[in-house]
């Protein structure tokens, strides 16, 4: 389609990367299952090696997986996105490529466990250094920079206690340091927030979340604004090796088509059920940006589109209440994860960020009380039915 980054953002997300196959006329992007490619001869082949249009090696790019990093890289305004295996591998395919020797990277304290895990107990053996604090003050990041600072490490929403932090400020702060700011867009989804807009140098995704939605694959993605970062960490990407598979590209392509869609429903219940939980007698607190009681509240809604589908809650009694939670309700399946069309719970203490040191997990906000909801598209009574039914038995 022409002028596909003019268009309107569902239009966007229904068609871009994506174009009718020109040898078949299939609508819908065929799958290349092939690990290679074969050359018209042996200069064709050495002209794709030397940098020439075409394709080589799956693991060095593939026509399916080209089209989802191309949809997703219009959908954020990026110049170009790389898959990869799974979220983790799209988190360290940046962390590899900036990070090294002496560098230091500004990690906000509130990371999906392993984002944050992995800095605190692999990189230190290949000589970085880290600092996390909390991003969702500005001023936290500025005080943390070094002279050595390459990456600054963000996450907005954050993953579990749905803290913001304002892109803006904080890329303005790492380009003063001479380093890039990178943007966890996951739990927003390029529906409801475009990090690059606001400043960001690259912006990533676990795919496994809303952009998939079906709870049936698991994925990644990385987005550069500018060509030259993208260069670097497409070197380190295929060459690390965390790419990612076509069949796994045309499930992530066939899911994005209703992520408009389901956003906008899985918000709705969202807000609604937010919004009752927080007058619940058994319900001690609730954090979501769609609150006005949410710190950040007015920060949502000048960077993001919409506040997302996902929010945590405490309940009178703690954890063993809790417990009763989400030991008892019939539609969330209590699991990690989140994003799908349909309702997840867990306890983020216990599952997702237990590898955290507690001093430091609960410094992050993420209490031993924190339940975490990600809200799905069932019909909003049976949800609301749900959660009333097991508080009651609090
Ligand atoms: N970034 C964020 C914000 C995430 O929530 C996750 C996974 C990842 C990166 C890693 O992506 P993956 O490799 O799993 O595709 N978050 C999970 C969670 O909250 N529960 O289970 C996985």
């Amino acid at each position: 389609m022409k002028n596909i980054s003019e268009r309107g953002l569902m239009t966007r997300i229904i068609h871009a990367g994506q174009h009718v196959d020109p040898a078949t006329g299939a609508v819908s992007t065929p799958i290349y299952q092939s690990s290679t490619f074969a050359f018209k001869n042996a200069d064709h082949g050495a002209a794709c090696f030397g940098g020439a249009p075409g394709y080589k090696y799956t693991r060095l790019g593939n026509p399916t997986i080209e089209a989802l990093e191309n949809n997703i890289a219009t959908l954020e305004g990026g110049c170009g996105g790389l898959g990869a295996a799974s979220g983790m591998a799209a988190v360290n395919m940046v962390y590899l490529t900036f990070l090294g020797q002496g560098t230091h990277i500004v990690g906000h304290e509130s990371l999906y466990g392993p984002s944050r895990m992995i800095i605190e107990s692999e990189y230190p053996r290949f000589g970085v250094e880290y600092s996390f604090v909390d991003a969702s003050n500005a001023e936290n990041v500025a005080k943390a920079m070094r002279d050595n600072t390459k990456l600054v490490y963000i996450e907005t929403p954050a993953n579990p206690t749905l803290a913001l932090t304002d892109i803006r400020a904080c890329a303005e702060i790492a380009h003063q340091g001479g380093a890039l700011l990178v943007a966890d867009n996951t739990f927003a989804s390029p529906y409801l927030q475009n990090p690059l807009e606001l400043g960001a140098d690259i912006v990533l995704h676990s795919m496994t979340k809303f952009i998939n939605g079906h709870t049936d694959v698991v994925a990644g993605m990385v987005v550069a604004k500018d060509p030259e970062v993208l260069a670097r960490l497409r070197k380190v990407h295929y060459n690390m090796g965390g790419t990612m598979d076509p069949h796994q590209a045309w499930l992530v392509l066939r899911g994005v088509k209703s992520l408009g869609l389901r956003m906008d429903r899985a918000q709705e219940n969202a807000l609604k059920l937010a919004a009752y939980l927080e007058k619940h007698p058994k319900v001690s607190w609730v954090r979501y940006p769609g609150l006005e009681s949410h710190p950040q509240y007015e920060l949502g809604r000048k960077q993001m589109r919409g506040p997302g589908a996902v929010f945590s809650f405490g309940v009178k009694g703690g954890i063993e209440a809790g417990k009763t939670v989400i030991n008892n309700v019939e539609i969330p399946a209590l699991a990690v994860s989140l994003g799908g069309i349909e309702s997840l719970i867990e306890h983020p203490a216990s599952m997702t960020h237990a590898g955290i040191p507690l001093a430091e997990r609960l410094e992050a906000g993420i209490s031993d009380d924190l339940v975490r909801i990600a809200v799905g598209c069932e019909t909003y009574a049976d949800l609301e039915a749900d959660l009333t039914r097991v508080l009651d038995m609090i």
